[in-house]
């Protein structure tokens, strides 16, 4: 059987460290596209140089031509800009908008089977946008953020608790941007949700708090500290761990910004949300209650990414 084909729309920073992960695994061949000349090439070709020390067995291609994302099994996309200290996500929205429309028309005309992986900011509104002008099947469009925010929640609780970060495991609903909403109550440490280990006296309410509202920030640290761009590492791996779970088809569970229309209260809209993904793409919505105080936070959060689609369809007359 021929290996998988993964295309990597966008060269960038996520786009070469997403490269290098999908090679490493062995999850399938590799193409890098970009607009710029040269950066997937160059970056392709470096990538395959390290497979003979690495020992893997990977074919990596970098192009600026969409014929050859052709057939692909898994597009992820991190094409547009991203953001610069002092700017919040919501400000590449015109910029990331454009650049979608290119993106989605491209796969739509290349790959139109393949699970696609949105990684561009603002996250929620851009994969709304992907889907609509690529068309694909909505539980075949995707947007990657739960994943990274449960990351950084469950790497600060790990570093609190002084435990394995294998045994944390974090719940994050909502938007990808400030009003996210780590659910504390689904959080737990071996199967402990957070609220009992406060009582247990591992950590308390005030720390639990600011680990919570440092998770919400995670991104804009990490813009502080890079001062050039945002984070790559940990958002490439993962819409990698999205990737394998659909080419392995390993139902996990996974939160992501998926298209809901009917579980959580949610009339057809795309916001983050725990998902179960397999062969078949977004198999399924996992539609948990909320106590009344999650479920405001939840709303909330539901309303700006609302806000951000209703900006889109403001810029381009044909969406929606
Ligand atoms: P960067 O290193 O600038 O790479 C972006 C690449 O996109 C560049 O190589 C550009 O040449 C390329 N590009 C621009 N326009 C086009 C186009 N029309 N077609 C194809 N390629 C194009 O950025 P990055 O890799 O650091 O980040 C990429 C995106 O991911 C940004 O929008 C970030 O805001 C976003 N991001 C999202 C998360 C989430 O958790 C959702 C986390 C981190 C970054």
């Amino acid at each position: 059987m021929a290996r998988p084909k993964i295309a990597l729309i966008g060269a960038g920073q996520i786009g070469g460290t997403l490269a290098h992960l999908a090679a490493l695994k062995e999850l399938g061949d590799v193409i890098l596209f970009d607009i710029a000349e040269g950066t997937p090439q160059g970056k392709a070709l470096d990538i395959a140089e390290s497979g003979p020390v690495e020992g893997f067995d990977a074919a990596l291609k970098g192009t600026n031509d969409y014929a050859d994302i052709a057939g692909a099994d898994v597009c992820i996309v991190t094409a547009g800009v991203p953001r610069k200290p002092g700017m919040s996500r919501d400000d590449l929205l015109g910029i990331n908008l454009k650049v979608m429309k290119s993106v989605g028309e491209g796969i739509r005309d290349n790959a139109p089977d393949a699970f696609v992986i949105c990684i561009t900011n603002p996250l929620d509104a851009m994969v709304w946008a992907l889907q609509q002008y690529s068309g694909l099947p909505p539980e075949k469009v995707v947007g990657m953020a739960g994943v990274l925010d449960a990351g950084r929640f469950r790497h600060f609780l790990s570093v609190e608790f002084d435990v394995s970060m294998k045994d944390v495991t974090a719940f994050v609903l909502g938007g990808h941007g400030d009003t996210m909403v780590p659910l504390v109550r689904y959080s737990t440490v071996a199967g402990i949700p957070l609220p009992d280990l406060v009582e247990m006296g591992w950590t308390t309410q005030d720390k639990l708090d600011a680990i919570v509202q440092r998770t919400r920030d995670g991104g804009a640290e990490i813009v502080g500290l890079l001062k050039t761009g945002s984070a790559f590492y940990a958002p490439a791996a993962s819409a990698i761990e999205m990737a394998e779970a659909y080419l392995k088809d390993q139902k996990r569970l996974l939160p992501c910004a998926a298209w809901v229309d009917g579980a959580l209260g949610l009339n057809g809209m795309y916001v983050g949300v725990p998902t179960v993904i397999g062969a078949g793409g977004i198999e399924r919505i996992v539609d948990i209650k909320m106590t009344k105080d999650e479920q405001a936070m939840f709303d909330n959060s539901v309303e700006a990414v609302k806000g951000l689609v209703e900006a889109c369809k403001g810029i381009d007359s044909n969406l929606g």
